[in-house]
């Protein structure tokens, strides 16, 4: 049995700007969604899928027999995990709205969608307006200050009683933190690079100011939380010049243009017959046009005017596309036992891909399929080339291996 970890992807933002309408729209989970703030109470859990050409195309095989996921016409659609949770608003830190505590749902998160209404058509409240009446720049700085915020009381929290003990007993400050921090997914390395870019590497932590500790907290969640930024509403027109605004003052941070209503309305026909559509295509066909109520015409065709042909897609599979593969990094790995018919031992076809750091090697691989996998790893073959390569190879996007275990 394979047992490795999915990149969890975190949905977050303000309250009401459609979080509920992506997670359902992507992973085909029924959700509550309604136009007023805090519909979403509990958090919600599903799979979606980021998508890689087949291996299976490539080698010139019928098909696959994927163990999670799917495949179709070849496109491989691999799973990962997206969490939901309530929304976020000003002053959330003090218990504002429902406050920030609910944040701890996504302490595991490897990366979250921060979605955020660009149309400017809900209050900082989450209370529908006008489009253009509020301002998504604004909104986001909102958002990551209340992201930051509840860094903040988590690594603040028990602080004193800690620095005194690593000050006294000599500890290394660095275990410390790793320590204290690994229950929101913060590594070690992280920790040494925030200390690092800190200034505070050389600090007793027993002497850190409250301003120290306040920067550690910002500098940690921005290097341990990456983000990318979902903006959503796209087809109301406000959003265009936003879009661009956005663009511009988060230079460092992906923006991607999204109608997840849209997403949702085209999976739903999809599902019930009516059109043909594939998540992330930037079009779609009609199957029985005078089956159509008017009503549905007139949704389709809003859909490709005001979604497909001005932003080329509705931006829910680029969007958890852009989080996997481009800021967290991840590749997809296919194992397989027999190198030339890309079989497991019961013939299964590519029946394994693990989404794991470009950084990884061949060796790191074998890990997540068993600890005595990787200690009698001898090479593996590269599927593609026929070649033998070692354990300490680096993996690439779309490798096919086979181990090699003494
Ligand atoms: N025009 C437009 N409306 C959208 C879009 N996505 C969501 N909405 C609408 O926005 C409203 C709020 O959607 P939800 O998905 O419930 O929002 P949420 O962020 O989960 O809200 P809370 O759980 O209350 O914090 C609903 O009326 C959706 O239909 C979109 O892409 N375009
Ligand atoms: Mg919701």
């Amino acid at each position: 049995m394979v047992n490795y970890a999915l990149p969890l992807v975190g949905i977050v933002g303000k309250t009401n700007v459609g979080k509920s309408t992506f997670f359902s729209a992507a992973t085909e989970v029924d959700v509550d969604i309604s136009n007023r703030p805090f519909t979403t109470i509990n958090p919600n859990n599903g799979i979606a899928y980021v998508r890689d050409k087949c291996p299976h195309v490539e080698f010139g095989l019928q098909g696959c027999n994927p163990r999670t996921g799917f495949c179709k016409n070849g496109t491989r659609f691999i799973p990962i995990e997206l969490m939901d949770v309530a929304g976020l608003i000003p002053g959330a830190h003090m218990g504002r709205g429902l406050g920030n505590k609910f944040m701890d749902d996504l302490r595991k998160a490897d990366v979250f969608l921060l979605v955020v209404d660009a149309s400017g058509s809900t209050s900082p409240e989450g209370v529908p307006v006008k489009p253009g009446t509020f301002d998504p720049v604004e909104e986001v700085k909102n958002i990551l200050r209340e992201i930051d915020l509840w860094f903040l009381r988590i690594v603040s929290s028990n602080w004193d009683k800690l620095a005194v003990s690593v000050d006294t007993s000599g500890k290394d400050p660095v275990d410390a933190l790793t320590d204290k921090l690994s229950g929101i997914q913060v590594s070690r390395a992280n920790i040494m690079k925030t200390l690092e870019e800190t200034g505070l590497s050389r600090k007793k932590l027993s002497s850190w100011t409250k301003e120290e500790l306040e920067m550690f907290a910002f500098t940690l969640r921005r290097n341990s939380k990456p983000l990318v930024i979902v903006a959503n509403k796209a087809d109301i027109p406000a959003s265009l010049d936003n879009i661009k605004r956005l663009r511009e003052e988060f230079k460092d941070t992906p923006v991607i243009p999204a109608s997840a209503e849209a997403e949702l309305a085209l999976k739903k026909a999809a599902k019930a017959g009516i059109i043909e559509y594939m998540p992330g295509d930037s079009s779609f066909a009609i199957k029985k046009p005078e089956k159509l109520s008017d009503a549905q015409r007139k949704a389709l065709r809003y859909i490709e005017e005001k979604v497909m042909q001005k932003y080329g897609s509705t931006g829910v599979q680029q969007a958890i596309e852009t989080a996997v593969y481009q800021v967290l990094g991840r590749v997809p790995v296919y194992t397989v036992e027999d190198p030339v018919r890309l079989t497991d031992k019961k013939g299964n076809v590519l029946p394994d891909v693990f989404l794991v750091d470009r950084r990884a090697t061949i060796r790191d691989v074998a890990y997540l399929i068993h600890s005595d996998f990787a200690r009698n790893l001898v090479g593996a073959i590269n599927a593609k080339t026929k070649l033998r390569i070692s354990g300490d190879s680096p993996v690439q996007h779309g490798l096919v291996v086979k181990f090699i275990v003494a």
